[in-house]
C-alpha cells in the first residue's frame, strides 16, 4: 500500500485529492493546523477513528512554518508521495500579510524539500504552483510563458516553483510543479469570488442578504472544476519523469459574466443586487488568465470536462440546496 503525505488536507483541493488517493488504495496522511475553531469540515466524511488498527486516513498536526514538525512527519510517515497543497492562498489577503504569505508558501516549500533531502527517502513531491505566477503575461499561458507576478502571493509561488525545479535538478528529487489555473467547486472557500457570488444568491433568495459587494468585475479567469484538476495532479505524479504542467480549460470569462450567468439561473437581475466596493480592488490586479494545457493533454492524457456553464450551475445548486432551495 502506497503512502501519501498531504499538506493542505483541509482545503478545497486537499479534500478532493484525499478522496481520490483513498479510492486508489493509498494510506493517506493529512496535515492539519491547530485552529481555535474547527477547520476539518471538508474532510469530516473521511475521518477514521484512531482506534481502527488498519485505518487508511490519518491526521497529524503540523505547519509549513514549523520546520521541525515537517522533518518529523516525513521521518515517521515515510511517504512514497508528498503533495504540498498547503498555502496562504488568498491573493488579496497576501497584500495584508506578505511576510506570512512568503513564509508559509515559499519558505514552507523549501522546508519540505530540505526535509526530503535530509531524510534520504526516495519520495515524490508535488508543488501547488499557480497561474497567478503569470501575472500580466498575456494569455494564453503555457509552460514557457514568462512569470510576471503581481502580488505577494504570486511572488511566493514563483519562489517555490524555482525551488522545486532546483531540487529536481540538483538532487534528482522527483518533483513536479502543477501550474493550475483557477478551479472551483462547492467546497471553494467562501471569500473567493465564485463562491462568494453563489452563496450570496442563496442568501438573497432566502432574504438573508440584500446586496452583494464585489470589486473588479472586468477581471477574466479560466475557471475549471476542482475534482478534475486533482485528477491532473495525480497523473503528474504517476508520469514516468518529473515535469511541470499547466492545467486549464483554455476558456476565459469575466467576473461580470459569472455574475450574469449565476443570477440569470434564478431569474434575478444582477444589477439590482451587485454594488461595487473599492475595498475589494487589489493594489495590482491580474487582468486576464487563460491557460493552454496541451502539454498535459499530450503527456498525461488529461482534458477538462466540466464547462463554465456547468460549473456555475453545480456551485449555485449546492448553495441553494443548503438553504432548502433548488434550481
Ligand atoms: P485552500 O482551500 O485555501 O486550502 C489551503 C490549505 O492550506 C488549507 O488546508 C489550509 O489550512 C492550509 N494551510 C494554510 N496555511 C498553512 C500552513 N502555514 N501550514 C500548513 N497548512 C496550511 O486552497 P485550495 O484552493 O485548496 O488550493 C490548494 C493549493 O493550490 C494552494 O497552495 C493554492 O495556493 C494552490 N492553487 C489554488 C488554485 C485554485 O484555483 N484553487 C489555483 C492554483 C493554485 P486551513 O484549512 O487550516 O486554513
Ligand atoms: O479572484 C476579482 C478579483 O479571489 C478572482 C486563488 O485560488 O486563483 C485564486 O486567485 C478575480 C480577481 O481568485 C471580488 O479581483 C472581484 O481578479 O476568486 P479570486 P484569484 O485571485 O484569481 C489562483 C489561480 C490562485 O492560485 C489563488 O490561490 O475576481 N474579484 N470582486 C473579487 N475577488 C474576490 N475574492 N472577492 C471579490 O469580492
Amino acid at each position: 500500500m502506497k503512502k501519501a503525505l498531504l499538506f493542505g488536507a483541509t482545503g478545497q483541493d486537499g479534500s478532493f485529492l484525499a478522496e481520490l488517493l483513498l479510492s486508489k488504495g493509498y494510506e493517506v496522511h493529512g496535515v492539519i493546523r491547530r485552529s481555535s475553531s474547527f477547520n476539518t469540515a471538508r474532510i469530516e466524511h473521511l475521518y477514521q477513528d484512531p482506534s481502527i488498527a488498519d485505518r487508511t486516513f490519518v491526521l497529524h498536526y503540523g505547519d509549513l512554518t514549523d520546520g521541525s514538525s515537517l522533518s518529523r512527519l516525513i521521518r515517521t510517515v515515510k511517504p512514497d508521495e508528498i503533495y504540498n497543497l498547503g498555502a496562504m492562498s488568498h491573493v488579496k489577503v497576501s497584500f495584508e500579510t506578505p511576510e506570512y504569505t512568503c513564509d508559509a508558501n515559499a519558505m514552507g516549500t523549501l522546508r519540505v524539500l530540505e526535509a526530503i533531502r535530509e531524510s534520504g527517502l526516495l519520495c515524490k513531491y508535488y508543488q501547488a504552483s499557480s497561474s497567478e505566477m503569470f501575472g500580466d503575461s498575456p494569455p494564453k499561458q503555457n509552460e514557457d510563458t514568462p512569470f510576471r507576478p503581481r502580488s505577494p502571493y504570486a511572488v511566493s509561488k514563483v519562489a517555490a516553483y524555482w525551488m522545486v525545479k532546483n531540487y529536481r535538478e540538483s538532487y534528482g528529487i522527483f518533483a513536479c510543479n502543477g501550474i493550475l489555473h483557477n478551479h472551483e467547486s462547492s467546497r471553494r472557500g467562501e471569500t473567493f469570488v465564485t463562491r462568494k457570488i453563489t452563496k450570496a444568491i442563496a442568501n438573497i433568495m432566502t432574504g438573508q442578504q440584500d446586496k452583494l459587494l464585489l470589486g473588479n468585475l472586468d477581471a477574466q479567469r479560466d475557471w475549471g472544476y476542482a475534482p478534475e484538476y486533482c485528477d491532473a495532479i495525480y497523473r503528474m505524479m504517476q508520469h514516468d519523469t518529473p515535469d511541470d504542467f499547466v492545467i486549464a480549460t483554455g476558456e476565459m470569462h469575466s467576473v461580470r459574466e459569472f455574475v450574469e450567468l449565476a443570477f440569470s439561473l434564478v431569474d434575478l437581475d444582477w444589477s439590482k443586487y451587485v454594488v461595487i466596493d473599492p475595498r475589494y480592488f487589489r493594489p495590482t490586479e491580474v487582468d486576464a488568465l487563460c491557460g493552454d494545457a496541451s502539454k498535459a493533454k499530450k503527456l498525461l492524457g488529461w482534458e477538462p470536462k466540466t464547462t463554465f456553464q456547468e460549473l456555475v450551475r453545480i456551485m449555485l445548486q449546492h448553495d441553494l440546496r443548503s438553504v432548502g432551495l433548488s434550481l
